[in-house]
């Protein structure tokens, strides 16, 4: 704390001296205590408090997103603030239900009541603004249930990668964070481990039944974190009860450095406060985000940059354009007017326009003192955009293969065993099977033949069988409309071996779909019908991070063995890893699968005619089968909520997309006209949702039916254009607990399809939208949301398989930006682990695919 000298030798002086100061003390005062503002949370310049703005919310447990949360200088850097059970809570930890949230403006605070239903355990946590300050308090009104006596404390935590490497003092003594997780733990018997989610195990105890516990890093009575940074500098002390800082990657490499203490037992009322101050630095004022495109721009698109002020930022009249000459030496080309576009949530938003700049070259953008990398002006910027994904990513994520790049292996083959049949169950990654599994095969019986083909699903390791329905049709519609001849992946389904950078004569798309269709179709043939996914059986391999032929032993369960025991022949184990097969019917999976299979024998036919062949079949049978059982098991009720369901769910309604694929495959009028049945009412009823059907159709229709179309295209043209309005960079932005990928490259594709289709309605312009956006004219960061070749400024870290590594996979496309309510977006490119804004889809790839394949065509269209 700085200390105010005064002059004693001239009063007068003093006196004008004295008031300045009060006022200047007075006014920096005000300026700096937190207020309670309407959004519901504490807010001074540089420090917001939120208190369960974002609840838990049980569906992946603890996301790391929940809780007293503190953005500190723009950045979410605390968060977690919660009654715990556990020193360093994991993902699959109990989390505190919100039973109840009041917020008193009057007297500035937030007061929120937790409940664990396990325990019949209640608190109540009261938040209030002291000063620059917020006082926590916890408070029983009955005093800590004797299981979790010493265990049940309240718990805050601090983001590992903006927090290590700083210093620390506690009460005095000075640390520093650690880069990566080296302190100290110890084992205590299972019978003192607080329940997990649902019953399931985190943790693999090798058979001692003793579970792993952190230790602190230090203990005290006040703590200040970040002495050596100003942006992250932070006071927490407490009289009452003891500090201990905690690391919670001693148990899970996405835990968070965490500060606890303990409840007291046997105690009712006020039973523990904290003092917590986020440190603001006077007059912070958030630095521009320049959103441009780091993949650069061709000569004659629109080029406009989007600038994402702080509100208290005052806005420049110009910005300007400098271009860096093959001498390097640089010269302003062009400087241009600040246009307003206004308030989106927490931030200002003002657009920078330089598409009179034409010729090709190397430039950056200025705005102030702001200046962005170089990206270039040239016609060839888009040509790389899929090639990562396709090259590398994908080929990455093939399944029940040795993948080989290089001098590196990716992973072995995965998952030799097999899969067993799913028991009626529940699942940590929400596949409910049961009541019944609709199979002939006996709970925890092997299922033949289904270890074969398929693409992991994202940064986890199972086949999600409607994703790969996706990713089938997926590459199918980009092998029909764009033939991608591209050769450079090595694929030996009889090897079971994938080598990158290896071509082999056959075009990878064509190897792609064989490898996904290979997956499905065995699903059809051994189980019936389709499986809803293939999973993990046991948590404690679900979360594994490494390569994914380890996640199982290889060797098949055999449950007369013990665990960790192997069979004299060394054929199976006495450990249950073996994956699960969840087989519960469900027809409308079933119909989605029947239009893939379609759309499959198809692309397939001259180039795998048995495979083809058995596709087509596995398509006609499930379609029949499937439409027969949503028929026969309709009540009145059911087909209203089925259509709802459809016309809500994220697929089209009825089965007009499995008609018309069928009717691609097979030529039958039959299947033509069904189709011609439903559109025109599907297009009538939700519009954004099924126009991209009613374009996939074009090639088999005729004109008739392309005129009939028109004007929901033009209706289409100015939904595109009402986004305008809705937002600064004019695509959908999603603000679900999933940032929305998928919603933006759906749109995409349809723009471009409906360009395509209607360039006299749909004009050229409008395909940029979703490139800039995904390349970088986004809020928070102006990275590319693509780890790909041709960006300037990719993301450097994502939610993929490596993400341990705090890397990436080529071609990954990021799901960007994560809502936090009331106002902030979010995309950590420090921290990977929080899937939501980080982890990219066997889906959303191939979408990407798609899109890419679809902009690079359109963009090179004379
Ligand atoms: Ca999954
Ligand atoms: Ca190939
Ligand atoms: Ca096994």
């Amino acid at each position: 704390m700085k200390k105010t000298s005064t002059n004693t030798k001239r009063p007068a002086f003093k006196k004008a001296i004295s008031l300045c100061l009060f006022f200047l003390i007075a006014m920096t005062g005000m300026a700096q205590d937190l207020q309670l503002n309407d959004l519901e949370y504490f807010e001074c310049q540089g420090v917001n408090v939120l208190v369960f703005s974002n609840s838990f919310n049980g569906g992946f447990n603890d996301e790391k997103n929940s809780g007293i949360e503190i953005i500190h200088h723009g950045v979410r850097t605390i968060q977690g603030g919660a009654v715990r059970l556990n020193n360093t809570p994991e993902q699959w930890d109990l989390v505190p239900k919100m039973t109840a949230r009041k917020v008193d403006q009057d007297n500035k605070s937030i007061e929120v009541s937790l409940r664990y239903d396990d325990y019949d355990f209640d608190s109540r946590i009261v938040v209030s603004a002291i000063g620059k300050a917020v006082e926590i308090a916890v408070f029983l009104d009955k005093p800590v249930p004797e299981a979790l006596a010493g265990e049940a404390g309240f718990n805050l935590e601090f983001l590992p990668s903006q927090y290590w490497q700083k210093t620390f003092v506690m009460d005095g003594r000075l640390n520093r964070f650690p880069r990566y997780a080296a302190s100290q733990t110890i084992t205590r018997p299972n019978s003192q481990k607080p329940k997990q989610f649902k019953g399931f195990k985190t943790y693999d105890d090798r058979g001692t039944n003793r579970f792993v516990d952190p230790l602190p890093m230090e203990t005290g009575h006040e703590i200040i974190m970040a002495t050596d940074t100003p942006e992250r500098m932070i006071r927490i002390n407490s009289t009452d009860a003891e500090l201990k800082l905690y690391d919670g990657r001693m148990l899970a490499q996405n835990g968070w450095y965490v500060l606890r203490s303990v409840l007291p037992a046997n105690k009712t009322g006020k039973v523990l406060t904290w003092t917590v101050e986020p440190h603001a630095i006077p007059n912070w004022i958030r630095e521009p985000n320049i959103g441009f495109s780091q993949v650069g721009y061709i000569p004659e698109q629109p080029k406009v940059a989007v600038i994402e002020l702080d509100k208290k930022d005052e806005v420049k009249t110009t910005a300007s354009l400098w271009r860096i000459k093959d001498d390097g030496q640089i010269e302003k080309t062009y400087e241009g007017k600040i246009m307003a576009w206004g308030p989106y949530y927490k931030y200002n938003y003002v657009k920078f326009d330089f598409s009179s700049v034409k010729q090709p070259g190397v430039y950056y953008i200025q705005y102030g003192d702001t200046k962005t990398n170089n990206f270039l002006i040239d016609k060839s910027v888009y040509t790389k955009i899929t090639d990562a994904t396709t090259d590398v990513w994908i080929p990455i994520h093939m399944n029940h293969m040795y993948v080989n790049e290089g001098y590196r292996t990716w992973h072995g083959e995965p998952f030799k065993e097999g899969y067993l049949q799913a028991p009626p169950s529940d699942h940590f990654d929400l596949h409910a099977q049961g009541p019944t599994t609709d199979t002939k095969y006996k709970p925890y019986e092997l299922i033949p033949g289904l270890n074969i083909g398929g693409f992991f699903d994202a940064g986890d390791f199972d086949i999600e069988t409607g994703s790969n329905i996706n990713v089938v049709q997926n590459f199918i519609r980009t092998w029909e409309l764009f033939n991608p001849m591209r050769d450079e992946t090595f694929v030996s389904q009889k090897q079971r071996y994938v080598d990158l950078h290896r071509p082999d004569g056959t075009p990878d798309i064509l190897q792609f779909i064989e490898h996904g269709t290979l997956n499905l179709v065995a699903q059809a043939e051994q189980i019936g019908h389709m499986a809803s996914t293939l999973s993990n059986s046991i948590l404690d391999n679900y979360h594994h991070l490494g390569d994914a032929a380890s996640i199982t032993d290889g060797l098949h369960y055999d449950p007369s063995l013990k665990p960790y025991e192997v069979s004299s022949d060394g054929k199976r184990s006495g450990t249950p890893d073996d994956m699960w097969a969840f087989t519960t019917r469900d027809p409308r999976l079933d119909l989605r699968a029947a239009t893939m299979f379609a759309a499959a024998s198809r692309a397939l036919e001259g180039y795998n005619d048995d495979l083809a062949q058995r596709a087509l079949t596995q398509s006609k049978r499930l379609m029949k089968e499937a439409t027969d059982l949503i028929n026969n098991n309709k009540t009145v009720n059911d087909t209203q909520a089925e259509e709802d369901f459809n016309w809500l769910g994220g697929f089209d309604a009825g089965n007009m997309s499995t008609n018309l694929q069928l009717y691609g495959a097979t030529g039958e009028k039959s299947y033509l006209d069904n189709f011609e049945k439903q559109i025109w009412k599907a297009l009538d009823k939700r519009l954004p949702m099924n126009i991209q059907t009613a374009l996939d159709a074009i090639p088999y229709m005729n004109e008739a039916y392309k005129q009939k179309l028109r004007p929901y295209i033009e209706k289409y043209n100015d939904y595109i254009k009402s986004f305008d309005q809705q937002n600064p960079y004019g695509i959908p932005i999603g603000l679900g607990n999933w940032a929305g990928v998928n919603m933006v490259l759906n749109f995409g594709i349809t723009v471009n399809y409906a360009h395509l289709y209607y360039p006299d309605i749909v004009k050229k312009d409008e395909i940029y939208r979703v490139a800039n956006w995904l390349y970088g004219c986004h809020p928070y960061h102006n990275y590319s949301f693509v780890a790909t070749v041709g960006a300037a400024r990719p993301k450097a870290v994502f939610y993929g398989n490596n993400r341990a590594d705090f890397s990436f996979i080529p071609g990954n496309v990021a799901p960007g930006l994560l809502f936090r309510h009331p106002d902030h977006f979010e995309n950590f490119d420090d921290w990977p682990f929080l899937w939501g804004q980080n982890e990219g889809t066997i889906a959303g790839n191939t979408q990407y695919v798609i899109f890419g394949s679809s902009f690079k065509n359109l963009v090179n269209e004379q």
